[in-house]
């Protein structure tokens, strides 16, 4: 497949403009750092922009493109913690052979324990969800801890680059993104300062299990160095990390500890599960357990 006419910049530029005809965008000093990298292999870029609004404590965007072998977007949303607003998640990746798509409103509480939550967002959202059932269909089997980061709406693909569709995939981004967009819209800013602190460290809960596990860390560590990459992946991809909270990786996940203490390097404990969608049309949880 040709990557080379294929770029993910129009989707950016839509969600920046969609976003400041509602709010007003600060760019965040992060970006500076990130902003144009070239990577390793000479032909490879790294973009990255971030900001802020009243009611967005980070809004970044990396894309990875110039090459012909790869191409990349992460493309995230995180509320000040005063709202409990679920995180935007686009997570697309393009080779030759494979496309790999996670694109979701990840709910800061997970929906399977905490019914309130998912009656909150995600009720009304169900039609979204089937929108693109049949177009992106379920990806098979997936790592069982991510699942707890997904929403019942979540488009988890992953397809041969053969069957790879750039438009539908934008008219999907472009719907989910401005559902996110209302759903901010619409937030109450909360004052219950126990809520706070539960939706911040819910937050920092998301951004610890991302900085450690996050699938792309090796293709960004082969790029760009390991150094830069983990000093990308804490001070702006998951920004947050060092200072929402002082919980470590092994507080929240602790079937990952190691004998010697270590984190077990492994990106999975628990193993992959889930060959079919694990929800059903009323956003119930329909997987078995996963083991
Ligand atoms: C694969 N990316 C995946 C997979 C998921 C995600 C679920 C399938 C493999 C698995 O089951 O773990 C994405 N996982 C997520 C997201 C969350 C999560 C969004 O837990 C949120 C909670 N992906 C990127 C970037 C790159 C990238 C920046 O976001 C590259 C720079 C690459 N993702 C990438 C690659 C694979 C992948 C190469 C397939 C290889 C593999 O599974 O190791």
């Amino acid at each position: 497949m040709d990557l080379s006419a294929l770029s993910y910049q129009k989707f950016v530029h839509f969600a920046l403009e969609e976003t400041q005809r509602r709010t007003t965008l600060a760019p965040l000093p992060s970006q500076e750092k990130f902003r144009s990298i070239k990577a390793k292999d000479d032909k490879t870029m790294l973009h990255g922009l971030s900001f802020s609004a009243p009611k967005i404590r980070l809004l970044r965007s990396l894309t990875i493109e110039g090459s012909e072998a790869v191409k990349v977007l992460d493309f995230a949303a995180f509320s000040k913690p005063e709202f409990d607003l679920p995180i935007f998640c686009a997570n697309f990746f393009l080779n030759a052979s494979l496309s790999i798509v996670v694109l979701d409103l990840n709910p800061l509480y997970d929906v399977t324990i905490r019914s309130d939550y998912k009656d909150k967002y995600y009720i009304k959202l169900m039609s979204l969800g089937q929108k693109y059932a049949e177009l992106l269909p379920w990806g098979g089997k997936v790592t069982s801890e991510s699942l707890r980061f997904f929403s019942p709406i979540v488009i988890w693909s992953m397809l041969s680059s053969k069957k790879y569709k750039h438009d539908i995939l934008y008219s999907a981004f472009m719907d989910y993104f401005q559902t996110w967009l209302e759903l901010m819209d619409q937030a109450v800013e909360e004052t219950d300062a126990l809520k706070i602190l539960r939706n911040r460290e819910a937050q920092h809960k998301y951004l610890t299990w991302r900085a450690e596990k996050d699938p792309g860390h090796p293709i960004l560590k082969r790029l760009i160095g390991e150094k830069l990459a983990k000093d990308l992946l804490r001070n702006f991809l998951f920004e947050g990390v060092d200072t929402l909270g002082t919980r470590t990786f092994l507080d929240y996940f602790p079937e990952y500890r190691c004998k010697d203490g270590s984190i077990n390097q492994r990106r999975s404990i628990i193993g992959k599960s889930y060959e079919t969608r694990p929800w059903d049309a009323k956003g119930e949880f329909i997987g078995s357990e996963p083991g």
